[in-house]
């Protein structure tokens, strides 16, 4: 193509200054140009008059300005609208030309230097990111233009300068050849997103640095060197170290890793400039197949980080970030792929500071041309590959002086195509020190890791049993948390800890990305594709984190925080041994104290601390638990055992859990009928039967009240709101059971009630339950018996005929009046559980009112079942209600305004509407989690397959004795 506009060129752009190392503690002046902005919005690239880039030019009055807060999506600020896409691209695909619906925002900004603005020196222009493609004139000159989204560019502005009335003018596009760079999964979000600053550089300033700091673990040894290309020096006080740059030392230190997160403050400075920094001490290698920190395989409890704010987009203050952060290490994560570009240059200060393994991630994804079988795949046509390599430079320039960087990654989904290899090579060459990322591309020589996205567990395993030279096993995005899930964590982390080249991996994703909104009558909700009348779109795909938008933990993160704690507590609640093991790769257990409970029937007897002693990483202590307390009460004991912060961390405060277990020390008795040879006959009371003290329907065999309380519609269910999970994923048919369930009718049974028959010990209804148009069926009988006081069901459930999908859930449904909202139950807790996601279900008394015990996914979905339940009450304010016991096995317990039905018809949350009555599920099995959303299924064992079940529950009436 000849002479393309500068939006439809595949070069980097034009004018811009050489990539750089960040330097943040820089003492020399700058100046922050956030703030207001003027504003406007042209439906095309060429749209507005470019009258507005004159010197003169007076945007006050003129039609169409605006005010716009900068950094900031204009879409999020009211102009045009956010639009989401998983791989599509939201335009025809032409590369490089680009629609002429191009939205276009012009900014303006005016400023003055401030009084102390030194004189003399260069001064610079920079943009920290700016999606998708920006031209830039100050004081009326034009400084070029680029690409390159979430990278930074500099333009020398200094000759432009003046003391007062400085005229910035930044025409940006929302589409440009860079876009088909950029089609990560997410929502589009044009504008400019992060600071924009004017440096000033006075002679002398450091043009570029990078300090080299390797650490040497046969003897502990730091080594320190600092690269600058001019007359510099380096000083660390701390270790009394003043050095020239080239010049290199060798002293002892204390290394850097994401466990200790050790830093030294450092100064590296030329005639005209200081830059403050801080350096942490650490080598990675890859030895033996093995990749290596300090000499020490590590083991990544990962996640993927995009960078979102549920108001601001990509748009992500610090306190943001440092949140995400610290709640990652409350939840034992140590690692990060800033997937899938560079994130905030801050963001890296703060994973050197808390401690953060990162794979930092090159701003690169073509996926769209998938769809095309990579027909014109961009990594594959050295047209662009300029534009790769200086993404790659923008990245690895930036970035270089983190220690927690420690791999770099070419970016995402690109297919393959010589243009990676181009990347690979030049960063190879310009930092042979850290070991290369790519995924997509299974036979890509340049990867120095061996990389999956969603393998099956037993697909991990067999690359872990593999024998011979092998690069290491990273999986750079598993366990797709997108609503209910991920299932079978658990599954993938024994794999990971048994085999030595399985060194984990990252899950997909951190944060759901939905967008505040609110209905006409006011109720927010959160937002995700075709909320925003895209053509196409992906729907609720681009929720799938580990936090809802606005961080507050999913069952999810709790899950994964228990299934990689770094400290394993096992052992043998009866013969009261116990065994630590500490699964860290560098730290001792002293910055942990461990703390034990003794609890009869969920409630603690006793507790106190166990002397914990020092445990290296990767070593075991062997500990006696003391002797149980002498308490007199009779029933189900356990031990509960953690392993707390010892002190205040800069991430949690003493006392935190980081690792626990629950050893039992007296199993439950074992279950049965409390009452049996005490059962009372029923009596015929009208239209009713009355049996101890619960009243039937005599003619359909319904349970209609016990005691005071009316119970409506009790009897089986199988069905459950299909999670993201059991849908499966959309190009991947048959992935998730959701579809099949439906198909089948699951979610429409029918009862047919066939014979109700009192006798003397109680009632017997047989019924049978099945979907229209199929001759598959359930055949249940309840069988009733009570005493005076209580009131006993017993389920059986006989299949008939050829079942070949798996069951949602199995067990009963009913309703109670709305005021019985106050739940208390023995057993797992607090948050919910099913059977592939129940590592972090804690067995005790918990207490919650019905609300509280839903989880709001932001595609309402199946949610909030307990596990391993003993016992319920549900009750109103007055402690009036009923209370239900395990029959012969513990139960899940799930209670909701709203049935089944209605979860599955809501899109989001605010189409959840109570009803006057409470729904209870008390269920024998539910089929796991899995992950199939976007990755594999349930696991054999965690699939409620369809078989004979036999389950039971005891009920009884609580009046209101305050007990509630
Ligand atoms: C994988 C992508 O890398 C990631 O960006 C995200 O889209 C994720 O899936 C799903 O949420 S790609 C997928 C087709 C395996």
């Amino acid at each position: 193509m000849s002479n393309p506009v500068y939006y439809e060129d595949v070069s980097p752009g034009h004018g811009t200054l050489p990539a750089r190392a960040w330097t943040a503690g820089s003492d020399a002046r700058r100046l922050d140009l956030s703030g207001d902005w003027s504003f406007r919005l042209s439906p095309t690239a060429e749209g507005g008059d470019e009258a507005f880039t004159k010197d003169g030019y007076d945007p006050s009055g003129a039609p169409g300005w605006h005010t716009l807060t900068v950094p900031g999506h204009w879409v999020l600020q009211g102009h045009g609208a956010p639009a989401y896409t998983n791989t599509r691209y939201p335009f025809p695909v032409d590369p490089p030309r680009v629609p002429n619906e191009n939205p276009t925002g012009d900014h303006r900004h005016e400023f003055d230097l401030p009084g102390d603005w030194p004189e003399g020196g260069e001064a610079l222009l920079r943009f920290e990111g700016v999606e998708s493609c920006a031209r830039v004139w100050l004081n009326g000159r034009e400084l070029g233009d680029f690409q390159g989204s979430r990278l930074p560019h500099e333009f020398a502005v200094g000759e432009l300068l003046r003391p007062r009335g400085n005229v910035l003018v930044v025409r940006v596009h929302q589409w440009s050849a860079g876009s088909y760079l950029e089609d990560q999964d997410m929502w589009w979000l044009p504008g400019i997103f992060r600071e924009v600053t004017l440096l000033h550089r006075p002679e002398g300033a450091v043009a570029d640095f990078w300090v080299h700091a390797g650490y040497d673990h046969t003897d502990g040894s730091g080594l320190l060197r600092a690269e600058c290309g001019q007359q510099a020096r380096l000083s660390v006080p701390e270790l009394g170290v003043d050095i020239v740059a080239g010049e290199e030392v060798r002293l002892p230190v204390e290394p850097w890793t994401a466990e200790t997160p050790r830093l030294y403050d450092a100064v590296l400075s030329t005639a005209g400039e200081s830059v403050r920094m801080r350096i942490g001490f650490r080598t990675v290698v890859i030895e033996d197949g093995v990749l290596k920190a300090n000499g020490k395989r590590i083991l990544f409890r990962g996640v993927n980080r995009h960078e979102f704010h549920p108001e601001t987009g990509r748009t992500v203050d610090e306190e943001t970030m440092r949140r995400d952060l610290v709640l990652m290490k409350q939840h034992n994560i140590n690692a990060v792929r800033t997937s899938h570009y560079p994130p905030h240059p801050a963001f890296l200060d703060l994973c050197d500071e808390l401690g953060l393994w990162v794979i930092d991630e090159c701003d690169l994804e073509t996926h769209g041309f998938t769809h095309l079988d990579w027909r014109n795949n961009p990594v594959d046509d050295d047209r662009w590959t300029p534009a790769l390599l200086d993404r790659a430079r923008r990245m690895v320039e930036r970035d270089k002086n983190h220690p927690s960087v420690i791999i770099w990654s070419l970016g995402n989904e690109c297919g393959s195509g010589a243009g990676l290899g181009e990347m690979a090579r030049w960063i190879r060459e310009r930092d042979p020190s850290r070991p290369l990322h790519y995924e997509n591309d299974h036979d890509f020589p340049d990867s120095d890791l061996h990389s999956r996205m969603y393998p099956r567990q037993s697909e991990v395993e067999e690359i872990g049993r593999r024998e011979g030279a092998e690069k290491p096993f990273v999986l750079c995005e598993y366990a797709h948390a997108m609503g209910n899930g991920p299932g079978g964590l658990s599954e993938y982390q024994r794999l990971f800890e048994k085999y030595e080249r399985c060194q984990g991996g990252f899950v997909w994703e951190w944060t759901d990305h939905g967008l505040p909104q609110r209905t006409e009558d006011g109720r927010e909700f959160f937002a995700y594709g075709g909320d925003f009348g895209e053509e196409v779109h992906d729907g609720n795909f681009v929720c799938d984190g580990l936090v809802f938008p606005d961080r507050t933990p999913s069952p999810g993160l709790t899950e994964y925080k228990k299934v990689i704690e770094p400290v394993r507590i096992t052992g043998d609640g009866t013969a009261r041994t116990l065994r630590v093991s500490n699964l860290h790769d560098f730290a001792d257990l002293s910055h942990l104290a461990l703390e034990w409970s003794y609890e009869v029937e969920g409630e603690a007897l006793a507790g106190g601390r166990l002397p914990l002693p020092d445990v290296p990483a990767g070593e075991s202590a062997d500990l006696e638990l003391p002797v149980p307390p002498r308490t007199g009460q009779s029933g189900e004991a356990q031990w509960t055992v953690r392993a707390v912060l010892a002190d205040d961390t800069a991430w949690a405060p003493r006392g935190h859990w980081v690792a626990w277990a629950q050893l039992p020390a007296v199993p439950p008795a074992p279950a049965g009928v409390p009452y049996a040879g005490a059962e009372v006959a029923p009596r015929r009371d009208g239209a009713s039967l009355a049996l101890g003290p619960a009243l039937f329907d005599a003619a359909t065999g319904a349970l209609t009240r016990l005691g005071d309380v009316p119970v409506e519609g009790l009897r089986l269910d199988v069905w459950r709101a299909p999670t993201d999970n059991d849908e499966g994923a959309p190009w991947k048919p048959g992935s998730g059971p959701g579809p099949a369930w439906r198909r089948l009718g699951l979610d429409r049974m029918r009862h047919r009630v066939d014979a109700v028959e009192p006798d003397d010990t109680g009632v017997t209804v047989r019924t049978r339950a099945a979907p229209a148009a199929t001759d598959l069926g359930l055949r249940v009988v309840y069988r009733w018996t009570a005493t005076a006081e209580l009131l006993r069901l017993d389920v059986s459930v006989d299949p008939e005929g050829e079942w070949n999908c798996p069951l949602p859930r199995l067990g009963v449904r009913f309703g109670l009046p709305a005021a019985y909202d106050r739940v208390r139950w023995f057993g797992g807790g607090p948050g919910e559980a099913y059977p592939d996601t129940r590592a972090a279900s804690l067995v005790g008394h918990w207490e919650e009112t019905v609300d509280g015990l839903q989880t709001p996914y932001v595609r309402p979905q199946e949610n909030g079942a307990r596990a391993d339940v003993r016992w319920a009450r549900l009750t109103d304010g007055s402690g009036a209600g009923l209370r239900v016991a395990a029959g012969t096995a513990h139960f899940w317990l799930t209670a909701r305004r709203w049935t089944s039905e209605h979860l599955d018809a809501a899109a989001h949350t605010t189409d959840l509407v109570p009803d006057d009555t409470v729904y209870v599920n008390l269920d024998h099995g539910q089929h796991g989690i899995g992950s199939a959303s976007c990755g594999p299924g349930v696991l054999q064992r965690h699939k409620l397959m369809v078989a004979p079940a036999r389950f039971g529950f005891t009920f009884a009436a609580l009046t209101g004795d305050g007990e509630g």
